[in-house]
């Protein structure tokens, strides 16, 4: 590059101020040249490179928590008080993280919630962009239909509705039920891809009996170890979701006690996989089950792209840079992109994960990094 008279900065002591936008005031020129590239629309790249070339991420979602103390009983009132209906959809309580400005996002990328329904209630049938995974936390007796394919929910099971897949959710019985959604739909709205379409009736027909997916895998020769694999999926990545709608907690819980066995590690992890191709669940959603062994601490781990934990069974707490957030079954959290994470039980406890990293590491961004020493805690959250 060459230095001409042009492009040097007016002497040693306006070089910086002129690079920062702040024109000496003895610079009549350069004053009018910032002003007249603000006016034509433009902004100097060389005043703003640093808070856009970030060393490491700067998500704008903070390490949040949100408590099923709170959650749990504010979503009982809205049972009681607000019917599910066209329109509104969805009695549905969106993790809002406090760095968002008040959008209802618990990470940058990420939709996650609480959903409810009471007895014989049904949210309607609707499609749209956006893809989704239910992880059920409590209950019985409701099932989400899929393009007719109406699939159970119990309490530790996850449940697929892909982007562009009719759905909508029946409880059939008598009782209350929750569960927690996750969506890509801030991903999907950054991409301004945002489609919805409500379904003509209320409830999508059923398709022959329930279950279908799990059987047509069932009786292809599918089995549970095609469902899942240790750790994270590392290897092939899958425009297309999983035809396999469901996966039950007991294969689940089965497959973390077979692999707590076989390990010593303070944590020992598998994610759900696309049982055709091995890739995450959902082209844009990967989902894990985290199981803390008794009297673990896990070492920390920072990785781009954001994350947000349900507490399925146990309690304990999660180190986020240097702040202990303590944790009970149905409690929710984020872990925004490259916020060391440690996790800690006493007792034992398994985690639901949901992440946005098959999109990273589509577009080969994904990173992370780990940590042999644990954090020293200077805060606690709440
Ligand atoms: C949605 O369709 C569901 O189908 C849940 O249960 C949460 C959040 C935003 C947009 C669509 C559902 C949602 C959603």
């Amino acid at each position: 590059m060459s230095t001409t008279e042009e492009n040097r900065p007016a002497g040693e002591a306006g070089g910086e101020a002129a690079r920062a936008g702040r024109p000496a005031a003895a610079d009549p020129e350069l004053t009018a040249l910032y002003r007249d590239i603000e006016a034509a629309g433009l902004r100097p790249l060389w005043t703003i490179t640093e808070q856009l070339l970030t060393p490491t991420p700067r998500p704008r979602a903070v390490p949040w928590l949100w408590r099923a103390a709170d959650l749990r009983p504010l979503a009982e009132r809205a049972i009681r008080l607000v019917p599910v209906e066209r329109g509104g959809e969805r009695r549905v309580l969106s993790l809002t993280n406090p760095g968002l400005g008040g959008q209802p996002y618990a990470a940058g990328t990420l939709w996650g919630a609480l959903q409810c329904l009471g007895p014989r209630e049904t949210a309607p049938a609707h499609r749209h962009t956006p893809g989704a995974i239910r992880f059920v936390t409590e209950g019985e007796g409701v099932w989400t239909t899929v393009d007719g394919d109406a699939c159970d929910m119990r309490p530790g099971d996850l449940v697929l509705t892909p982007g562009g897949a009719w759905h909508d959710h029946a409880n059939g019985g008598d009782g209350h039920m929750y569960w927690f959604d996750g969506l890509d739909l801030p991903m999907i709205e950054a991409l301004d891809a945002i489609f919805f379409e409500p379904h003509p009736e209320l409830r999508q027909p059923v398709v022959g009996e329930h279950n279908r997916s799990e059987r047509e895998f069932r009786d292809g020769g599918g089995t549970p170890g095609d469902t899942m694999v240790a750790g994270a999926v590392r290897g092939p990545l899958d425009p297309n979701p999983s035809e396999l709608l469901v996966y039950r907690w007991a294969e689940t819980d089965a497959r973390l006690t077979e692999l707590a066995a076989a390990s010593d590690e303070p944590l020992v992890s598998l994610e759900f996989t696309n049982p055709r191709s091995g890739a995450s669940v959902l082209p844009t959603l990967s989902c894990g089950m985290h199981r803390v062994r008794p009297g673990g601490a896990a070492r920390p781990v920072r990785r781009s792209g954001n994350r947000i934990y349900v507490v399925f069974r146990g309690e304990g707490h999660t180190v986020l840079d240097g702040r202990r957030f303590d944790w009970t079954a149905g409690d929710m959290f984020v872990v925004p992109s490259w916020v060391a994470e440690e996790h800690h039980s006493a007792a034992g406890a398994d985690l639901f994960s949901l992440g946005d990293d098959p999109v990273l590491r589509a577009l080969g961004v994904y990173r992370e990094e780990r940590s042999p020493a644990a954090q020293e805690v200077t805060g606690v959250f709440g």
